[in-house]
């Protein structure tokens, strides 16, 4: 029998190709070198540097399975995982900001896109030239996103959009809008549009006064009859489902990603519980403590496992979103509930900047909450399970 290493369980690393492991340890490299040092700061003023999106963008960070002749790494799905689980290491907002870029921006436009729009737009995503954002939520469609009342209607040579869309990651620094609306042209049915910062009747203001996530600017999208051309027009996708194959990506690499967070928390109550001595001992030496270690040990790497097996199935375009969203909504949650603990197993200290932990937790509050809800996934999972429709 083999020895156990409670840093990696069940032994992802072998389970892992070269070319995975090697992007692994670079972004391992960028986010403990280039974002850790800045985080805690960004945090507390509340600041985000748009200069990170350059620096991912250097690493190959942005579209990592977008093919290399737009930009991207042509890696696979696992690789986006592994790199997603390195950022949220260091923070949710950051690996918002990379996920959001990545397979809420680039992911539509490569796979829904014309060959023109993905010449004018994937490569200066894939660099960090240019920031993207993603506009499906609205003020009152929010879980339902089939409620939206952002319309566009057809002119001579495009179409004039009007509506608002709300909690927009990156939206305030974006220099590209992937929006959804009803396209009266189609019938009203969904379409996606790309708008360009700058156009006439588009702003996107920040959303200020967050106690979560503030290390990733949140904003609205204001569209007050915007005029586009017939190429601002997502041309292969209509319907929900455009969204949603997007959502489908970025809901995986989370179900990784808070695991980074997850395992942070765990390293960071570990070390914490062997350093510091109550009544005469450290508190890692007490059974309280050591069963909360051993569950989130058992949580992470069930967790990881599974969004292994859901990488290499999307990696052979075989996976169900039901699956994507068992591991969102179990990662997300056990993530969460992890970092609560961490946070209670730190004391006082627990509340602290300096030791991170009560960060990540209420960040985790967003990731539990965002690309479809803890509960909302559950629906979608019981829907499959009992054939009946139980959101309405
Ligand atoms: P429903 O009737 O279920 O489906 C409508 C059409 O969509 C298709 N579809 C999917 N296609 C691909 N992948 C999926 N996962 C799909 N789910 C559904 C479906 O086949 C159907 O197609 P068609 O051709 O028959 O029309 O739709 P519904 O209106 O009943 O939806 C219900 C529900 C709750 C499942 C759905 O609306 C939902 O998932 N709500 C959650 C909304 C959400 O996740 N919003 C996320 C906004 S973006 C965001 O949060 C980014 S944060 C990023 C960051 O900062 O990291
Ligand atoms: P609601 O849908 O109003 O839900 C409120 C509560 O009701 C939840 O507990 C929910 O589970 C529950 N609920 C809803 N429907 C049902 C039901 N049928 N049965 C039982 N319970 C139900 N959106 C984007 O489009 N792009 C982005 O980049 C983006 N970034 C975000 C960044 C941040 C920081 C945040 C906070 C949100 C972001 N979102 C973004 C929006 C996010 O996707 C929505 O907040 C999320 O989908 C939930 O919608 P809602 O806030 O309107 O809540």
């Amino acid at each position: 029998l083999g020895r156990f290493n409670w840093e990696d369980a069940f032994r992802l690393d072998g389970q892992l190709t070269e070319d995975e492991r090697m992007l692994r340890d670079a972004a391992r490299n960028f986010a403990q070198e280039k974002l850790q040092p800045r985080v805690i700061r960004a945090f507390a003023e509340e600041e985000t540097d748009p200069a990170i999106f350059r620096e991912m963008g250097e690493m190959g960070l942005l579209g990592v399975t977008v093919p290399a002749e737009y930009g991207g790494l042509g890696a696979s799905y696992v690789a986006y995982g592994l790199v997603a689980r390195e950022v949220e290491w260091v923070d949710s907002g950051y690996r918002s900001m990379m996920s959001v870029q990545s397979s809420l921006v680039m992911y539509p436009i490569y796979a829904y896109g014309s060959e023109e729009q993905r010449q004018k737009y994937l490569p200066k995503l894939a660099s960090g030239e240019f920031v993207g954002c993603f506009g499906l939520t609205e003020p009152d469609a929010g879980s339902d996103p089939a409620g939206m009342k952002t319309v566009a209607k057809k002119t001579a040579d495009g179409y004039v959009l009007n509506g608002t869309k709300t909690w927009i990651s990156n939206s305030p620094i974006a220099d590209v809008f992937v929006v959804w609306a009803k396209s009266e042209a189609h019938g009203g049915k969904i379409r996606g549009f790309v708008l360009d910062k700058g156009a006439k009747g588009l702003s996107a203001p920040k959303i200020g006064g967050k106690l979560s996530l503030r290390a990733s600017i949140t904003g609205e999208i204001v569209m007050d009859a915007v005029e586009v051309g017939e190429d601002a027009l997502l041309p292969h996708v209509e319907g929900l489902k455009g969204p949603f194959g997007c959502l489908n990506r970025a809901r995986y690499g989370i179900s990784w990603g808070v695991l980074g967070a997850a395992e942070f928390c765990f390293h960071a109550a570990r070390q914490y519980g062997l350093d510091r001595k109550q009544f005469g001992r450290p508190l890692a030496n007490t059974q309280i403590y050591q069963l909360k270690l051993a569950n989130m040990l058992t949580e992470i790497s069930l967790g990881l496992q599974a969004s292994l097996q859901v990488g290499r199935l999307l990696d052979d375009a075989n996976a169900a979103p039901e699956m994507i969203s068992v591991v969102k909504r179990n990662n997300c949650g056990k993530a969460l509930e992890i970092a609560r603990v961490a946070r209670d197993m730190h004391g006082g200290n627990g509340i602290s900047e300096e030791f991170q932990v009560i960060r990540h937790m209420v960040n985790l509050e967003t990731v539990n909450t965002y690309e479809g809800t803890h509960d909302v996934h559950a629906l979608i999972l019981g829907r499959a399970i009992t054939g009946l429709q139980a959101f309405y």
